[in-house]
């Protein structure tokens, strides 16, 4: 009976309660079942790879998988075929307490040292994957990637300007990709790929994987950054070598002649630099007026705010001075305003830039 107490050492738990080895040969039989569905399961159907080591990290997640599902059907099944085998019944004294098993040594043994070979075996199987990830062998493509609030930016080898929001790579070249950060931490995730690190202001972390499908995908930042947080999405394009080659050979012309430019400022178009603001501005700028704060000031009265007559760097507000600002950032009360290298911009994107924040000035 219940309260009675046995001798924990003595043996004497026969009394598992009416059903307790037809339940247990349940649990056996949902186990199996369970355990053979998942392991026919193609994750990839689910959620497509696109490079080596996806596989590898989904069958660690099988195999994880496959001793969850046993250890959770036990917990839960015997939690609750014992609350209810073993529940108060009306006739027990309301001081009535269960079979106790504290000081079983037999027991505390077997349930320390299965747990502990599974922990075992899983950590020897994961630091081997972890650790063929640390070695991609042949002609690899180095290169980084820098978060910032609220983008990302790729740099190139062969590129001296970074490149922003779109990430290109060849498929069947193993990419080596040091992540880091310019301002707070953010994270570095492409769920198709499988691979994941922080990208922390200071540190530079290594990731590495061989993209094996063209396509393309997202690269979600997954720390919380900043109010704008949501909106840092950007694309990894995995190209065939003949079009990433095309794709490269492009950027670097296309930079090459946004350097031989100079910074002519008569040469801005208001209308350009409209959507360039949208997509690297707007972020920590309103078009309102200088107390419309995002992250900094907004920039819709530059020219005409009898409240801030002068910028930031408390030089009036002519085009020129503006474009001092965009080249070379600002550190003030209100925080840091990236300079041209960090925001990526051209001369050319400056001279846009600036042409369409004067055209702010003025409108209503
Ligand atoms: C990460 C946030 C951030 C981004 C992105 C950013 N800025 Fe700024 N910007 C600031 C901050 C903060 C300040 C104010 C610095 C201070 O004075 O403390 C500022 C100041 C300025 C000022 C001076 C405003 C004034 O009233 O004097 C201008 C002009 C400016 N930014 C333009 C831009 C443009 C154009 C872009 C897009 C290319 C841009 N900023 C992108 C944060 C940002
Ligand atoms: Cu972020």
């Amino acid at each position: 009976m219940a309260q009675d107490k046995p001798d924990p050492q003595a043996g004497q738990y026969s009394n598992l309660g009416p059903g307790f080895w037809t339940f247990t040969a349940f649990l056996a039989v949902a186990i199996v079942v369970s355990d053979i569905w998942l392991v026919q399961q193609d994750f990839g159907n689910w959620l497509p790879e696109a490079a080596a080591p996806a596989d590898a990290i989904d069958a660690l997640f099988k195999f994880m998988g496959v001793w969850v599902i046993a250890i959770f059907y036990i917990v839960a099944g015997y939690t609750v075929y014992f609350s209810i085998a073993f529940r108060h019944k009306k006739s027990d004294p309301p001081d009535a307490i269960g079979v106790q098993v504290h000081g079983n040594n037999k027991l505390e043994f077997w349930w320390t040292f299965l747990p502990t070979i599974l922990i075992v075996v899983l950590s020897v199987y994961s630091i081997q994957i972890w650790r063929e990830l640390q070695n991609t062998p042949g002609d690899v493509l180095t290169m980084e990637a820098i978060g910032h609030q609220f983008g990302f930016q790729f740099r190139y080898p062969r590129l001296s300007q970074p490149v922003a929001d779109d990430m290109h790579v060849p498929v069947g070249t193993p990419i080596t990709l040091h992540v880091t950060s310019i301002d707070v931490i953010h994270s570095f995730w492409v769920p198709e790929v499988r691979v994941k690190a922080d990208m922390v202001p200071g540190l530079i972390q290594t990731l590495r994987f061989t993209p094996t499908k063209v396509g393309t995908y997202r690269i979600i930042c997954t720390e919380y950054c900043g109010r704008n947080h949501g909106d840092m999405v950007a694309k990894l394009h995995i190209d065939s070598q003949q079009d990433f080659g095309k794709w490269i050979a492009g950027q670097a012309a296309a930079q090459h002649q946004a350097a031989l430019a100079p910074l002519d400022l008569s040469k801005g178009q208001a209308q350009a630099g409209q959507a360039l603001f949208g997509q690297k501005c707007s972020a920590c700028h309103s078009v309102g007026p200088f107390e419309q704060k995002i992250v900094g000031p907004g920039l819709g009265h530059l020219q005409d705010d009898s409240a801030h007559p002068k910028l930031v760097d408390g030089a009036d507000p002519t085009p020129a001075e503006i474009a001092k600002i965009l080249q070379n950032g600002f550190q003030g009360p209100l925080g840091v305003m990236p300079n041209q290298s960090a925001n990526a911009l051209s001369n050319l994107d400056i001279a846009n830039l600036v042409s369409y924040l004067v055209s702010l000035s003025g409108k209503k």
